[in-house]
């Protein structure tokens, strides 16, 4: 659909102011002891796998709006990854979500990801919704539910997921669960608890050896008085309850106003129990807003965490990077492409912490300066750095304009008959 050389052809428009802006920042790193070419390198090596429910337009409970040429099914959705990751270089994984994207042919949905040089990331279960036909209902609950026998459909939904997974490739499920109550004392909080850890523990049995589970807490929604995985501390008890293969995946938006992220992935480094992250942003709820658009500086505080587990040497392997976002007025395949590039600043930042000088300073309690050390990280304008990944990696020096330039929507537009669906709803 899209001219085979638009990158090519873009990146030659923006070639020269490009290679002038990186070598004025090269000189300026050097001067500050970084070698940016090093730090590119490292930058080129970042991956964050897409989701794929965030591909078309999302909603909320009001309303959806759907945009020009939303993907009809699993295989638009690989397409529009695979346009995201020839533009980034940086996302050549999607992560799936059973029953939305459940394949016919498990063996052609691989084979047409490869022929677009796709994987795929963890498989997403989910036990939040009743589907058509399904015998029992969830809506008290599936792993923690009182009746064993909802439990035993959640679990066996759960195997199935990692069985699809296995046939796609796939090497992680992510287990998120709504269960929870809306009263006090509608649900037994220590009894929901345990249900959960021995149904959990049934999912885990079934995990191929090479496999993780993520699990993943949120405070509230749709529970809205008690989340049985509520936050990270019921999270992190699970999966040592569980074993070494369970691990905590931490989606940004899962959490009160204000609490301090970085800290708590500071902690699951620290129990390395650190499985992956959901990016995103928010301002007052699971908002699933762009990563960066919200609060760029808790999003560095983040990577500048990560980095220091690398520098001291205690940092978690295989970490899954992952977005989780809703897009309601945006062109999805836009704010996934800018969502990614804010990884990749956030990252390129945190590698420009002075990491000896900033623990003389903490060692000193010289609080500015250690203070001031993180923000001349942060407030470095590090695009020419991102956009030398990118170059390296064979993608696009700026994106967005390539996208733009390359009218990919509007043929996606022309491909795609548009199809209702203004109720409701995230997907
Ligand atoms: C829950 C969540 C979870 C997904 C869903 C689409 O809020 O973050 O990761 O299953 O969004
Ligand atoms: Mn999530």
């Amino acid at each position: 659909m899209i001219a085979k050389d638009f990158v090519a052809e873009h990146n030659a428009a923006c070639a020269v102011d490009h290679a002038h802006d990186y070598d004025a920042l090269g000189r300026q790193l050097a001067r500050r002891g970084f070698d940016i070419e090093r730090i590119a390198e490292r930058v080129a090596c970042f991956r964050v796998a897409l989701p794929s429910w965030a591909v078309g337009t999302g909603g909320t409970r009001f309303a959806r709006f759907p945009g020009p040429g939303e993907p009809r099914d699993v295989f638009d959705k690989l397409d529009d990854c695979a346009m995201i990751h020839r533009l980034t270089g940086a996302t050549n994984e999607i992560s799936l979500h059973f029953p939305w994207d459940t394949p016919d042919d498990p063996v052609a949905l691989r084979a047409r990801a490869s022929h677009l040089g796709l994987g795929f990331s963890a498989v997403n279960s989910n036990t939040f919704q009743d589907q058509p036909g399904q015998k029992l209902s969830y809506k008290f609950g599936s792993l923690c539910h009182t009746d064993a026998a909802v439990r035993a459909q959640a679990i066996a939904h759960n195997l199935d997921c990692i069985r699809l997974g296995e046939a796609l490739g796939s090497n992680a499920i992510t287990v998120w669960i709504g269960d929870g109550a809306n009263f006090p004392g509608q649900q037994h909080t220590a009894r929901a608890f345990e249900r959960y850890l021995a149904s959990a523990a049934e999912i885990y049995a079934a995990l191929p050896g090479d496999w993780t589970m993520l699990i993943e807490h949120k405070m509230y929604e749709p529970a809205f008085y008690a989340t049985v995985i509520q936050d990270w501390g019921s999270s992190l008890m699970a999966a040592q309850a569980l074993g070494p293969k369970a691990r905590c995946l931490v989606d940004l938006g899962h959490h009160a106003p204000n609490v301090n992220i970085e800290m708590i992935v500071a902690r699951l480094i620290h129990a390395g129990r650190l499985g992956g992250f959901h990016f995103n942003d928010s301002r007052y709820g699971d908002d699933d807003l762009d990563t960066a658009s919200i609060n760029p500086y808790r999003l560095f505080l983040i990577f500048n965490e990560l980095i220091d587990a690398d520098w001291r040497g205690a940092a978690n392997p295989g970490l899954a990077h992952m977005l989780d976002q809703s897009h309601n007025v945006t062109d999805p395949v836009e704010s996934l492409i800018s969502s990614t590039i804010e990884l990749q600043r956030a990252l390129a930042q945190a590698l420009l912490v002075d990491r000896d000088a900033l623990a003389a300073l903490q060692n000193g309690n010289d609080a500015l300066m250690a203070s001031q050390s993180l923000k001349a990280a942060f407030v470095t304008d590090v695009s020419p750095i991102v956009a030398r990944a990118r170059e390296m990696n064979g993608a696009a020096l700026d994106p967005l304009g390539a996208y733009r330039h390359s009218g990919y929507r509007a043929a996606c537009a022309a491909a795609r008959p548009a199809k209702g669906g203004g109720g409701g709803g995230i997907v």
